[in-house]
């Protein structure tokens, strides 16, 4: 498995605000919500034969691992240029409502995607086509090394709501229960044709932006450590321990059962088929033309063919 783009901390933002979508309604993701999509279904085989991006993956092996896809859960695929994700997520719900579906999207960014010009040109006609649009951002602290300090000189996040007439909200990211009532409103709002709605989810990244990063070298141990503190997980166990509704007990035994059936998906996607070379020129065409027939053909003759990859 060669990447991986965590969600350590913000397992409240993303988990409960999809929760709180009804299942007709979209997700449109950035790159961090495979939670989302386990949510909405995917087996967890599934997510992780995409990390192995072997036969069985929903992107057949053509992507990154990460880079997950479940229209069958009405999930779109992963968004990994930043920003790339909004305007389609508005596109998405403006047609939805000129066919009068009544569902609400809901479209993931980090808040250092709100420095891209897809920001500013989804939320414009979010706000213009009063579209049925949940922009959620998770304002995780930092964009990679930059901190959130740098994307803004506005007081929040929400606060951009203003500009484009879009209401906007800030909530804590990190409790579970806020999400998941602030979403399941403005979503709710937003398919009974109220138009868009943005939320700033407040939390923090607690991993590196991926397997590839090495936070230390841009942030201190100290401010980790007070995030710490915060962990929504705990957070909502704490509650529902409180409430004679989780126990030690709970915990551990699904602790366990989700290490062995992770342990189980990982070695059948180890034993699984690596994805032909021939899937590399499905999916595109209906016919397929001739230059790609003629790629295919030396493909399929050459040293990859050779080397059963
Ligand atoms: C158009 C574009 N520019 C740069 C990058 C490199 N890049 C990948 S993630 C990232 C930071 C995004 O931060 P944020 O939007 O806050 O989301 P987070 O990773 O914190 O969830 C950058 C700059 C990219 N993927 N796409």
């Amino acid at each position: 498995m060669g990447f991986h783009i965590g969600s350590a901390g913000e397992e409240a933002a993303i988990v409960a605000s999809a929760a709180a979508m009804r299942e007709v309604d979209w997700i449109f993701p950035c790159y961090r919500e495979f939670g989302a999509l386990l949510w909405r279904g995917m087996p967890l085989q599934g997510y992780i034969d995409n990390m192995y991006g072997n036969s069985n993956d929903s992107c057949r092996g053509r992507q990154m691992p990460d880079h997950y896809s479940g229209k069958p859960y009405r999930f779109a695929s992963v968004s990994s240029p930043i920003g790339t994700q909004l305007p389609q997520a508005v596109g998405f719900s403006w047609a939805a409502k000129l066919k009068d579906e009544k569902i609400a999207v809901a479209v993931y960014l980090g808040e250092g995607a709100t420095s891209s010009a897809d920001f500013h040109t989804a939320m414009n006609f979010a706000g213009v086509f009063q579209t049925p649009t949940v922009f959620l951002i998770r304002n995780n602290g930092w964009a990679i090394s930059v901190p959130a300090s740098h994307q803004t000189a506005a007081k929040s996040f929400a606060d951009k709501g203003a500009a484009y007439g879009v209401p906007a909200v800030r909530v804590d990211g990190n409790d579970a229960l806020a999400v998941y009532k602030t979403v399941k409103a403005a979503a709710e709002e937003a398919a009974a044709g109220e138009g868009s709605k943005l939320i700033e989810m407040l939390t923090y990244r607690m991993s590196g932006h991926s397997t590839s990063d090495d936070p230390r070298a841009y942030r201190s141990e100290q401010e980790v450590e007070a995030w710490q503190q915060k962990d929504p997980i705990v957070r909502l166990r704490k509650y529902l321990e409180s409430n004679q509704a989780w126990s030690e007990k709970d915990e551990s035994d699904c602790v366990e059962q989700l290490r062995t059936e992770l342990k189980a998906c990982i070695k059948k996607a180890e034993e699984s088929e690596r994805p032909s070379i021939a899937s590399m020129f499905e999916d595109v065409y209906r016919e397929k033309p001739w230059h790609l027939k003629e790629q295919q053909r030396q493909a399929e003759q050459g040293p990859r063919h050779k080397a059963n990859h």
